[in-house]
C-alpha cells in the first residue's frame, strides 16, 4: 500500500473542450536570488464549444504562494476563490473576464527541473508538458492558445541578458541596479512554449533571409567560457532553416530566433517560440571535447527544436495523447535531414538500431504503450521512445505509402488546413488521406494499438509454373490491456535475388501492402529460385520471421542491392552465433565459433566499401539486444559469448584488423566529412576487437591513440577500452583524465561513462565511490544518466549480478533522486520494468526492489513506472 491516495489515471476519452480560452497573457517577473514574483493578467473567454453554466472554474498552479487575486480589477477577498497546492478555484466566473494575480516562487530550491529553476546562476524556464503552472495559474493544457506578452526585471550586473519568446520590443534601466527587457509574441501559443532566461550570457550571432525575404537574427547564448564551442549549432541551425524551405516549404516567422544552452536539463532540448532552450550537450562542441556522435546529436536536435517551429508550435497537440503528432513528425523530420547532410545509409542504420533496442523492448514489456496512448498518470512518463521513435516510423510508412509528390501534397494541406490550431493524429492521417484517396481507416492501427507485429514469411518457388509465391502471416502480440489485435497495414519492400545475386525486376510488385492476416503473394515470370530480400530499407517497424540459412544470409550480406539489408543479413548471422554461442555455455559445453561465421566477416572486411557502412556490418549486435532475442535473458553468458565471438575474430583477423586500423589511423587533421567520421569509425571499431585480447601489441595501439590522439573522438574510444580493460596503467590514465578536464562538465560526463560500462566485477563499487567525486552531482540529470544510466542500461552483466546489488542499488538511487528530480528518477526505475525477462532468481529480486517504492511515499513519475512494471 502506498501511504497516500493513488494518482489519478488520465484517460483519453474523457477528453473535453477548456471551459475558458485565454486570449491574451501580459507577465511581468521579478527576479530575485531569493523569492521571485510573478504577475499575471489573463483574457478570459467562455468557450463556445464547452456547456454552460460553468460553476466554477479551475486554473492550474503547483506550489504556488498567492500573494493577490482580482477579477475585472477588483481585489478578491480570500472567501472569493480557494488555493491549493494544485489549483485555484474561482467561482462563478462571468462569460468574459481579465483575472490578474500575484504569486511567489522558490526557483533558488527548485531542483525538478520544471518551471522556473536556476541553473549555473541563470534563471531559465521548461514548462513542456505541465510546468507552467509552476510558475503562474493558467489552464495549463496545448488546447489552450494565448497571445504571450513578457516583461522580466532583475539586476542588471548579475543577469545582463534577459530573454523570452516572440520579438524583442523594450529594454531600460531600473532603480536599484535592476533593469528590464519586453517581449510580445505575435504567434498564439500554448502555455508549454513560454520560456525564459535571465543569466550573464555570452552569444554568437549569425543571419538568415528566409525565401519570403523575413530576415532573421540567430543566436546562440552560453555561459562566457563555452563561446569557442557554438559554431557547430549554428550551422546546423541555418541548414535546418534552409532544409526546411526547400522540403516542406516552410519557412521561420518571427525576427529572432535564440538558443540558450544550460548545464541542468532534464532532456536534450526544448522548443519554446522562439526561445530554444537547450542542454549544454546538445549545443558545445570542440574537437578536443567533442566526439562524433555529439557533433551528430548537436546536428539533429538543434533541427528537430527548429522544425518544431512549424510541427508542435504553429499546429500543436489538442491535448497529451497526441504527443506524437508532434514528436514522430519531426522526429522523422529531423531523420530525414540528417541523412541528406550525411550518410542516408548509416542514418538508416542507426535509427533501426535504437528502435529495436528500445523501442521493441519497451513493446514486449510492462511499459508498453501505443504510439497514442489510451491513459496515463503522468504524461512526462510518456515521452518515450515509442512515441518518438516508433511515431517516427509511422509517419514514415504514410510518407513511403503515398509517395514523395503525393506526401508533400499532404503536409501542405496539414499546414494549411490546422495552421494555429490544436489537433489531433487523426487530422494529420486525414491529410494523407484525402490528399491521397486512400482509406486509412486501417493503417491507423498503429497508433492505437500498442506491440511489434511479427510477420512470418515463407517463399515457394514453382518450377512448373515459373512463379515465386510468399506466403505471409502477421499476428500483432498481446500487450496489457490490449488482446486479439486487429491485422495492420504493413508496407513490405521486397526484391528477389537470382543465383548471381542481381534484383529480378518486379516493378510495381516491389512494394506490397500486407492488410490481412494470411496472405500470398504471387510472383509471375521467374526463371529460377530467388532469394528473398525482405522488408528493404525497414520499410516498417516490425520483426520479420523468415527460415534464412546461414548460407543464405551470407549471401545476401554480399550481395542485396539494399545496403540496409546487407547490414541486417550480418546483424541476423552474428546474433546466430552468438545465440548459439551461449547455449552451448548454458550446456555446458565449449564455445564453437563457426568457421564460416569467420570466412563471411573476412569477406565483409576485405569489400570495398565505405567506411562508416564497413563499420556497420563489423558491429555485432549489443548485449541487451543479444538479450531480447531469448526466452530467458542471460546476462553472464551473453556477455562472455559475445567476448569470446570477439576473441576469437581476432585470433583468426588480428594481422588484417591491424593493418585496416592503420590504413584508416592516416588523417592527421580533423574533418567533420562524412568519410572521416567513417574511417574514425571503422578505426575504433577495429581497435575495440584488438583491445579484446589485451595482449602487448593492441594495449601499446590504444595507450598511444589515447595519448596522441587529436580528438576526442579518438581519445574516448581509446579511453572506454582502457577503463574496460586490466591494463596496469588503466588507473593512472583515469586520474591524468580527471585532472585534464576536471572543469569541464561535458567532458566529465563521459568520463563517469566509461567508468559506469566497465566490466569488471567491482565496478559497482566504484560507481558508488564515483558518486562522492566532486564533479558528481545527483541534482544535475547529465551526470545522474552519464553514471547510473550508464551502468544501468549499458551494463548489463554488472546491474544483472546474481546477487542483486545492481538493482538495490539503483532503488536506493531512485527513492533518494525521487523528491528532488521526480521525472529523472522514473526514468532511472525503468532499468527494472522488464524483470519478467530474467530467471527466477533476478525476478524475484528485481520484484522486491519495485515492491519497496510500492511502499514507500513517491511521486505519481515513479509510482507509475513501478506499479505498471509490478502488474506487467
Ligand atoms: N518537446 C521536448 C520534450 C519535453 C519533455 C517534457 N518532459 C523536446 C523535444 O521533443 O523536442
Ligand atoms: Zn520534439
Amino acid at each position: 500500500m502506498t501511504s497516500q491516495a493513488e494518482p489519478s489515471v488520465i484517460h483519453l476519452k474523457d477528453y473535453q473542450a477548456p471551459p475558458y480560452l485565454i486570449d491574451t497573457v501580459d507577465l511581468v517577473f521579478q527576479l530575485f536570488e531569493q523569492g521571485s514574483r510573478v504577475q499575471s493578467r489573463l483574457t478570459l473567454r467562455h468557450n463556445p464549444q464547452h456547456p454552460q453554466p460553468v460553476e466554477q472554474l479551475r486554473l492550474n498552479g503547483q506550489g504556488l504562494t498567492p500573494i493577490w487575486v482580482r477579477v475585472d480589477g477588483e481585489e478578491l477577498s480570500a472567501s472569493d476563490y480557494q488555493a491549493d497546492e494544485e489549483c485555484l478555484v474561482l467561482k462563478h466566473p462571468a462569460g468574459t473576464f481579465v483575472l490578474e494575480t500575484e504569486v511567489e516562487l522558490a526557483p533558488e530550491n527548485n531542483t525538478a527541473l520544471e518551471g522556473l529553476y536556476r541553473s549555473a546562476g541563470m534563471f531559465c524556464t521548461q514548462c513542456e508538458a505541465e510546468g507552467f503552472s509552476r510558475i503562474t495559474w493558467f489552464l495549463d493544457r496545448p488546447d489552450v492558445m494565448a497571445r504571450f506578452n513578457v516583461r522580466i526585471e532583475a539586476d542588471r550586473r548579475k543577469y545582463p541578458v534577459l530573454l523570452s519568446n516572440g520579438n524583442p520590443t523594450e529594454k531600460g534601466a531600473l532603480p536599484g541596479g535592476r533593469h528590464y527587457a519586453s517581449w510580445d509574441d505575435p504567434y498564439p501559443k500554448p502555455c508549454y512554449l513560454f520560456a525564459l532566461v535571465a543569466g550573464d550570457l555570452k552569444h554568437i550571432e549569425d543571419h538568415h533571409t528566409t525565401p519570403s525575404g523575413r530576415g532573421v537574427r540567430l543566436r546562440i547564448y552560453v555561459e562566457p567560457e563555452n563561446i569557442d564551442k557554438c559554431g557547430h549549432a549554428m550551422r546546423s541551425l541555418v541548414n535546418a532553416m534552409i532544409w526546411d524551405e526547400k522540403h516542406y516549404g516552410r519557412e521561420y516567422d518571427l525576427d529572432v530566433y535564440n538558443i540558450v544552452a544550460v548545464n541542468d536539463f532534464n532532456m536534450g532540448a526544448m522548443e519554446n517560440k522562439g526561445l530554444n532552450i537547450f542542454n549544454s550537450k546538445y549545443v558545445l562542441a570542440s574537437q578536443d571535447t567533442a566526439t562524433d556522435q555529439d557533433y551528430l546529436g548537436i546536428e539533429a536536435v538543434i533541427a528537430h527544436e527548429y522544425f518544431h517551429n512549424w510541427t508542435g508550435n504553429r499546429i500543436t497537440c489538442r491535448d497529451w495523447f497526441q504527443l506524437s503528432l508532434k514528436e514522430g513528425f519531426t522526429v522523422f523530420r529531423d531523420q530525414e535531414f540528417s541523412s541528406d547532410m550525411g550518410s542516408r545509409g548509416v542514418k538508416r542504420i542507426d535509427d533501426v538500431r535504437l528502435l529495436r533496442a528500445h523501442q521493441f523492448a519497451e513493446d514486449s514489456g510492462p511499459m508498453a504503450h501505443p504510439v497514442r496512448p489510451a491513459s496515463f498518470i503522468e504524461i512526462n512518463n510518456f515521452y518515450t521512445v515509442t512515441v518518438y521513435e516508433k511515431g517516427a516510423e509511422v509517419v514514415r510508412m504514410q510518407a513511403n505509402l503515398l509517395g514523395p509528390q503525393q506526401f508533400r501534397r499532404a503536409t501542405d494541406l496539414y499546414f494549411q488546413r490546422f495552421d494555429g490550431q490544436a489537433v489531433t493524429t487523426d487530422d494529420f492521417v486525414q491529410c494523407m488521406a484525402d490528399v491521397s484517396g486512400r482509406d486509412m481507416t486501417q493503417f491507423k492501427y498503429w497508433y492505437d494499438y500498442a506491440g511489434t507485429p511479427e510477420v512470418r514469411v515463407s517463399g515457394i518457388y514453382d518450377q512448373a509454373t515459373q512463379s515465386y509465391t510468399l506466403k505471409v502471416l502477421q499476428q500483432v502480440p498481446d500487450t496489457v490491456g490490449q488482446t486479439d489485435k486487429p491485422a495492420f497495414q504493413i508496407p513490405m519492400a521486397v526484391g528477389l535475388l537470382d543465383a548471381s545475386g542481381r534484383d529480378m525486376p518486379l516493378g510495381r510488385n516491389s512494394m506490397l501492402e500486407i492488410t490481412r492476416r494470411e496472405q500470398e503473394f504471387v510472383f509471375e515470370n521467374i526463371p529460377s529460385a530467388p532469394v528473398p530480400s525482405l522488408f528493404r530499407g525497414f520499410s516498417a517497424p516490425v520483426k520479420l520471421e523468415y527460415d534464412y540459412s546461414d548460407g543464405e544470409l551470407m549471401f545476401l550480406m554480399a550481395n542485396d542491392s539494399d545496403g540496409f539489408n546487407r547490414w541486417d543479413a550480418a546483424q541476423s548471422l552474428s546474433q546466430r552465433v552468438i545465440l548459439s554461442m551461449v547455449a552451448q555455455q548454458q550446456q555446458a559445453k565449449a564455445m564453437q565459433v563457426p568457421g564460416e561465421f569467420v570466412d563471411a566477416f573476412a569477406r565483409a572486411m576485405r569489400a570495398d566499401a565505405d567506411q562508416a557502412l564497413l563499420a556497420e556490418v563489423l558491429t555485432l549486435p549489443s548485449e541487451s539486444y543479444i538479450g531480447d532475442q531469448m526466452d530467458t535473458v542471460d546476462p553472464g553468458a551473453i556477455h562472455a559469448a559475445r567476448q569470446a565471438l570477439k576473441v576469437s575474430l581476432v585470433h583468426a583477423l588480428g594481422d588484417e584488423m591491424r593493418q585496416l586500423y592503420r590504413q584508416n589511423n592516416r588523417a592527421s587533421e580533423y574533418q567533420l566529412t562524412m568519410e572521416a567520421i567513417g574511417q574514425r569509425r571503422l578505426k575504433n571499431l577495429l581497435l575495440s576487437y584488438l583491445m579484446s585480447t589485451e595482449d602487448k601489441d593492441s594495449a601499446a595501439i590504444c595507450l598511444q591513440q589515447f595519448n596522441t590522439g587529436s580528438n576526442m573522438t579518438d581519445v574516448m574510444a581509446a579511453l572506454m577500452l582502457i577503463a574496460d580493460s586490466n591494463l596496469s596503467q588503466r588507473e593512472q590514465v583515469l586520474a591524468d583524465f580527471d585532472r585534464r578536464w576536471r572543469q569541464d562538465p561535458l567532458v566529465m560526463d563521459k568520463w563517469f561513462s566509461v567508468q559506469a560500462m566497465a566490466h569488471h566485477p567491482q565496478v559497482l563499487q566504484q560507481v558508488k565511490g564515483l558518486m562522492q567525486h566532486p564533479a558528481f552531482s545527483i541534482v544535475n540529470p547529465n551526470k545522474v544518466r552519464a553514471l547510473i544510466g550508464a551502468f544501468v542500461m549499458n551494463n548489463p552483466v554488472r546491474f544483472h549480478s546474481a546477487d542483486g546489488s545492481g538493482y538495490s542499488f539503483l532503488l536506493d538511487l531512485v527513492l533518494e533522486l525521487d523528491p528532488l528530480n521526480s521525472q529523472v528518477a522514473a526514468r532511472m526505475l525503468r532499468g527494472l520494468s522488464r524483470w519478467q525477462r530474467y530467471d527466477e532468481n533476478r525476478q524475484l529480486l528485481m520484484r522486491e526492489q519495485l515492491q519497496r517504492i510500492m511502499d514507500a511515499d513517491v511521486s505519481k513519475d515513479v509510482f507509475e513506472v513501478a506499479s505498471r512494471s509490478l502488474a506487467g
